[in-house]
């Protein structure tokens, strides 16, 4: 069943909400550390770099809410903002970021709930990220609440390249000058052709490594 809050009033409403989203996080953040170490145990390579993961802001969802004109309640929040448990997954090559969603796909209790992929499409801006939008159940003592959870999954150049443009948006409130645009659009693409390169090298690494053992054993 999707999480509702059960609570009467707003301040329990609330902390009702973070506690739910917070083990939602939890949740999430323990299945991706165990696929993590079982990839490490039978390919001896860890596809994922690091994780990080933060609840929205109050500010932010009353912003998000207000920008898609809906009321600042609890129930619209819940209902309407998909962000609210937030996880960013970094990796240090692209094939590593399909790798990770198909697992967290593959998991019984995840249902996902939308996919936008900013990397086969990336936005005007150059933004590149791989988004899923999923719900997990969350056992309470007397219900199962089923709570969302966007998770971002992108390459370490991806990342340093979305904090960078972040950064600018908010020193320029959203309206950096069109040189500083063109720009980000550009350093994107060097993104996108230095994660291209530095994935082949590490294929011929990987061909290299597998000669080697093919001698050994022979
Ligand atoms: P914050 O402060 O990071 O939380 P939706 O969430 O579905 O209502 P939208 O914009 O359709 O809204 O979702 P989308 O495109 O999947 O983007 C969600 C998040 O991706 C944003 O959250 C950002 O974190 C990130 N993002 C999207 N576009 C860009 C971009 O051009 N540059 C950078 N640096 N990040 C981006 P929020 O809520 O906007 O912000």
């Amino acid at each position: 069943m999707e999480f509702k809050p059960i609570r009467n009033n707003d301040v329990d409403s609330w902390k009702e909400v973070n506690l739910i989203y917070n083990s939602a996080l939890k949740e999430i953040t323990t299945k991706l550390e165990i696929l993590n170490d079982e990839f490490q145990h039978i390919h001896r390579y860890n596809p994922i770099e690091h994780i990080k993961s933060r609840l929205k802001s109050p500010e932010s969802i009353v912003k998000k809410l207000k920008k898609h004109g809906r009321e600042s309640t609890i129930e619209n929040m819940v209902e309407y903002i998909n962000d609210i448990a937030g996880v960013r997954i970094i990796c240090s090559f692209t094939s590593d970021i399909y790798r990770i969603a198909e697992m967290l796909r593959n998991q019984n209790d995840i249902k996902v709930l939308s996919i936008k992929d900013y990397i086969k499409t990336p936005k005007p801006s150059g933004y590149k990220s791989y988004h899923m939008i999923v719900s997990i159940p969350i056992f309470l003592s007397d219900r199962v609440a089923d709570t969302k959870v966007e998770i971002q999954i992108r390459t370490v150049a991806m990342d340093f390249w979305a904090s960078l443009e972040h950064k600018i948006n908010y020193k320029f409130e959203g309206n950096a000058p069109d040189s500083i645009k063109r720009e980000l659009v550009e350093c994107s693409k060097m993104v996108s052709d230095l994660d291209e390169r530095m994935l082949s090298l590490n294929e011929e690494v990987t061909k290299y490594k597998e000669k080697e053992l093919e001698a050994k054993e022979a």
